[in-house]
């Protein structure tokens, strides 16, 4: 009998530790991204990358046990693999990113883990090699100030296993600097959390990040 009770005990209180937690995510990038929570894709931007100034903000829901680990693509727009934008128009130019979230528990609101410099993001493409590329009259990606640099996507990059202490750390970025809007707008952010990309708001332009929450 005592033997029964104490199982079904620890029953109940293995249960209640698993239970996963109902978290609400908010997530501005300039200009897409796509979202995995332990390798699972949980959303992706809903507005497509070719629509111009798709600066929205998404909301979503979605439950986790903890620690849980965030994985997030982010791009800023570009034309083609030159990393220019309006291209052979008189607003030909590189373009900038720059993304921020928020997770909180929507069971009381409260903070869970939001972007900052602790976290890990790897470029995987960098355009273009030389800031000469937006003044050409014919910029052809891969060619002179126009080249640029690609690097493979790991497998596996957004399982919570993966090794990601290799990555660099994100950089913080202010809001002057990234000059976000639209929907980072209708945001009530917190304070912890910060607008981050690599060190280079122009240049790099596919992010892979990675955030590790372990409270
Ligand atoms: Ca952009
Ligand atoms: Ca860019």
């Amino acid at each position: 009998m005592r033997t029964l009770l104490t199982a079904a005990l620890i029953l109940t209180a293995t249960t209640a530790l698993a239970e996963p937690k109902s978290i609400i995510a908010d997530i501005w990038v300039d200009n897409w991204f796509e979202m995995y929570v332990n390798g699972e894709k949980v959303i992706e931007d809903s507005v497509p990358i070719t629509t111009e100034r798709s600066f929205n903000a998404e909301t979503t829901t979605f439950t986790s046990d903890l620690p849980m680990t965030i994985a997030i693509m982010a791009k800023d727009f570009k034309e083609n693999d030159s990393g220019l934008e309006y291209i052979g128009t008189n607003r030909q130019q590189m373009g900038d990113g720059g993304m921020i979230a928020q997770f909180r528990d929507a069971a009381n609101g409260a903070l869970i883990a939001a972007t900052d410099g602790t976290m890990r993001c790897l470029v995987v493409q960098h355009a273009p090699v030389d800031r000469a590329c937006a003044n050409e009259r014919d910029p052809v990606a891969g060619q002179g100030a126009c080249a640029f640099v690609e690097t493979p996507i790991p497998a596996n990059w957004t399982a919570a296993d993966f090794d990601d202490s290799a990555w660099p750390l994100a950089v913080e970025h202010t809001a002057r600097e990234v000059g976000p809007k639209d929907g980072y707008d209708k945001i009530n952010w917190d304070k912890s959390a910060k607008l981050i990309w690599s060190d280079d708001l122009v240049l790099d332009n596919t992010l892979l990040c990675r955030l590790v929450v372990t409270e």
